[in-house]
């Protein structure tokens, strides 16, 4: 594998390997500092991932996942859907944020107050008192699955930070700079760790390798990722 996966996490010392190329699996409690103003807070939701789990179902079940196209008429690998006031879309007019889901032409189901409460407990953690997300995006990737480095900035408040959740199979997430052409450095993100990106990591360029098979408890053969965000 790479040398910098190695680097990565070449200091986690007592931590057995989760993937085949040498990625530690992630130590619950730790505070890892990713660059400028982001933070990676491993294990930050285990005690509410099954809360987490029960309320991504429910806002399933009112707004379904679904496959995204791309200005450019690309079907999205990863499922989206949303929920709070605000949700982001994408399709051949371009992204956005739309209070309406393009699906049912109701309004996105409710942010659940377990997620409001795990993101501003998340943000304030990392520095950010006073996080008061509008949006939540959820997506989901199945194993081959996977986000091709982008930046975002379809939100209003781009001084806010954002706050992401991972839950079920660990992935490999691509951390690029300002550009982007930037290299990138890669970090596993499994299951319960939060990350916190603010200050002058919010218009970092980044993504998500393709999802490898794998297994998790609460998730079975997928990922969940949960972005909080100030859209509006
Ligand atoms: C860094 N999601 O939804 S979360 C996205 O795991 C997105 O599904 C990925 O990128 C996922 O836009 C990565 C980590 C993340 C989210 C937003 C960021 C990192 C970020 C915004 C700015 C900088
Ligand atoms: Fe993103």
């Amino acid at each position: 594998m790479t040398s910098s996966r190695e680097h990565a996490w070449g200091q986690a010392a007592g931590t057995a390997d989760l993937f085949d190329g040498g990625i530690a699996t992630p130590v619950a409690g730790e505070r890892v500092p990713l660059s400028d103003g982001a933070w990676l807070l491993r294990g930050f939701a285990l005690d509410v991932d099954a809360a987490l789990m029960q309320a991504v179902d429910a806002i399933a079940h009112a707004a379904p996942f679904r496959h995204l196209t791309t200005p450019g008429g690309f079907r999205m690998s990863v499922a989206m859907t949303n929920c709070g006031r605000m949700g982001w879309v994408s399709d051949r007019r371009g992204y956005r944020y739309e209070r309406l889901d393009p699906c049912s032409g109701q309004p996105w189901p409710k942010m659940p107050a377990c997620f409001v409460a795990l993101a501003s407990r998340a943000a304030a953690d990392a520095g950010y008192p006073g996080f008061d997300p509008d949006a939540c995006l959820i997506n989901r990737y199945v194993p081959g699955a996977r986000l091709t480095l982008h930046q975002d900035r379809d939100e209003a408040r781009l001084e806010a930070p954002i706050v992401s959740v991972s839950l079920g199979v660990p992935a490999s997430f691509l951390w690029g700079g300002l550009d982007r052409r930037d290299s990138t450095q890669r970090h596993a993100l499994a299951h319960g760790d939060v990350v916190v990106w603010g200050g002058a990591s919010r218009m970092r360029f980044h993504g998500i390798a393709p999802l490898r098979q794998g297994w998790h408890p609460a998730a079975g053969d997928i990922r969940i990722n949960l972005t909080f965000r100030c859209a509006g």
